[in-house]
């Protein structure tokens, strides 16, 4: 079913031009004359969360290098130290042994020699076959040139990977006039897969006029890099490529492979973060190893046409084979969505999302993407519903739990779909998600969750499904609805939504979301779309937070499954 179809240009200058009207930091932009503010860090913090990885303070964005190396899993995030804007950006370094629980380190990398002087910006590992680790990251140097540097481990035998040398060759990859790359847009390696001839490639983001492209370097040695005659891809008119991202995934199988792994069952994801979109988006298709090409399957010949891992707020991402369970995990950035006065206030900004296993589905079409289960081991009080019919109209509370910190998993069956509302033209399913929000009452649906809700319910995060037909077929949008997440109008409260590539007559509508604080990151259809939301309540918080079901539509669904728990806290720093 072509319903990924994304059609947000529009909608996007829209809301980018209103963020900046109200001074949402709808992005990092350098706001010089704070950046060595100290952070005024108020006591008051509903804000903060419990389990999604966030350090103690201060402004965080990308997630760098992640890699498990001799048993730890290691996290590295741009991190301005001075403050809780965009600024003087180092690599922070946290350890987990289970991706929930992190030790904070000290920072890895920070600018100290002329190729990074400036910044050290985002960048990737690759684990060499003996085991030991490097990082090629992007250096702002010392004319402000964005540069590629090699760091290796001082002592591999620590586990914890606490001091990163800089080889004196730095920098090993740089704008010339010779390669014609401009030397504003040239950054993020990824992590190196290594070819059947010996040499490893990475990729480097870049833009060429409007032209996103992802640079091919190939090397023997890691320390010399020669620049391929052409990009593994470009396409025309998506403005810079950020953070790109290349990896092999197993046709039917959830199960991860290394970087360089090659095979018969292997299709190809490449991921760019684009700059002027401030999303992530994905293209599935195959590598050509002899030509060093990407060519994406025919469903994607166009930005209109690209997947996007999270239809929320959810941006420069990365992905690590995790080998100790063969599965690949995904990592990204949850930006806020308050006033930069907001962030100052709070003295932080930024948190990551739930590390997700994502694989391809079984149509090889789109991935699919799941919390990893050991975030599971935080649940606490478990209440679990009988099937029940949820009629029209009707509201339900779900008792038993902390709202304002929880995991909730529901499905819903719906029947009747000759009556659904006839959708006449293909619409954008952000703008009907906004046009038909959870306050809009319709047939079948909208049906979901009301999250961090007030008592009064003056205040909530609706997260829910609507169908329509189009085309004489059930379609499925997914939506999560801010408009009335917050008392505080002063912060993004843009409506976030999607198809759903699930057929309502084989399938019950399934919905998990993870509540935490300020966020709520929901899973529809078992992980095939994804909407993260950053939501500030001004009543709905601490004890005072309520969950919800409801039923805004004017048929009756069907509840077949609800599981709720507590979420326990995390060491997150
Ligand atoms: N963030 C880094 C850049 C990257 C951008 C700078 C993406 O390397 O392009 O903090 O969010």
């Amino acid at each position: 079913m072509a319903v990924s179809s994304i059609h947000v240009l529009a909608i996007f200058s829209f809301v980018l031009g209103h963020c900046l009207f109200l001074n949402i930091e709808a992005t990092h932009h350098a706001y010089r004359n704070l950046q060595s503010t100290v952070s005024s860090s108020s006591s008051n913090q509903p804000y903060r969360t419990g389990f999604h990885f966030q350090p103690s303070k201060n402004w965080i964005n990308d997630p760098n290098g992640p890699m498990r190396y001799k048993g730890l899993y290691h996290l590295f995030y741009q991190y301005n130290p001075k403050g809780a804007i965009w600024g003087n950006i180092v690599w922070a370094h946290s350890v987990s042994k289970d991706l929930v629980n992190w030790t904070p380190l000290d920072k890895a990398i920070y600018p100290s020699q002329p190729s990074d002087i400036n910044g050290c910006w985002s960048g990737s590992a690759t684990i060499f076959p003996d085991g030991k680790p490097a990082i090629l990251y992007t250096g702002i140097d010392q004319n402000n040139n964005q540069v590629q540097n090699l760091a290796y481990p001082k002592n591999a035998s620590d586990p914890y990977l606490r001091e990163w040398i800089k080889i004196p060759q730095n920098p090993l990859m740089a704008p010339a006039s010779s390669n014609g790359i401009n030397s504003s847009s040239f950054r993020d390696p990824t992590t190196a897969w290594l070819g059947k001839d010996g040499h490893y490639r990475v990729l480097v983001g870049n833009k060429r006029d409007t032209t996103g492209k992802a640079l091919l370097y190939r090397t023997k040695d890691f320390v010399h890099w020669v620049k391929a005659k052409h990009p593994l891809y470009s396409a025309k008119g998506t403005g810079m490529w950020e953070c790109p991202d290349f990896f092999p995934v197993l046709s039917k199988s959830m199960f991860g492979v290394d970087t360089s792994f090659d095979g018969p069952y292997v299709r190809h994801v490449l991921k760019v973060s684009l700059d002027d979109k401030k999303h992530d988006y994905y293209l599935i298709g195959t590598y050509d190893a002899k030509k060093d090409k990407f060519i994406p399957d025919s469903g994607f010949q166009n930005l209109d046409s690209f997947l996007r891992y999270d239809y929320g707020k959810y941006y420069a991402s990365k992905t690590f084979f995790d080998d100790a369970k063969k599965r690949r995990i995904l990592l990204g950035w949850a930006n806020e969505s308050s006033s930069v006065a907001d962030d100052l206030n709070k003295g932080w900004s930024g948190i990551h999302a739930i590390p997700r296993a994502i694989w391809l589905h079984k149509s090889g079409k789109q991935l699919v993407q799941w919390p990893v289960p050991e975030i599971e081991k935080l649940r606490a009080k478990p209440i679990s519903w009988p099937i029940k019919v949820l009629k029209a109209g009707q509201l339900l509370q779900v008792t038993g739990i902390t709202a304002a910190q929880a995991d909730v998993e529901v499905s819903f069956e719906a029947k009747g779909f000759e009556k659904a509302e006839v959708l006449d033209y293909w619409m954008d399913p952000q703008v009907l998600c906004s046009k038909k929000g959870a306050a809009v009452k319709g047939e079948l649906g909208p049906f979901g969750l009301l999250a961090l809700a007030s008592k009064d319910l003056k205040e909530n995060t609706a997260v829910f499904f609507r169908i329509f037909r189009y085309q004489h077929k059930p379609l499925i949008l997914f939506c999560s609805d801010q408009s009335r997440s917050s008392l505080n109008k002063n912060n993004d409260l843009t409506t976030y939504g999607t198809f759903l590539d699930v057929d309502p007559s084989h399938e019950n509508l399934s919905l998990r979301s993870l509540i935490d604080r300020s966020v709520v990151e929901s899973f529809g259809g078992e992980g095939k779309a994804v909407i993260t939301a950053r939501v500030y309540p001004t009543l709905a918080i601490n004890d005072e937070a309520q969950l919800y079901v409801f039923n805004y539509g004017s048929a009756n669904v069907k509840i077949t499954r609800l599981n709720a728990w507590s979420m326990k806290k995390a060491q997150i720093n």
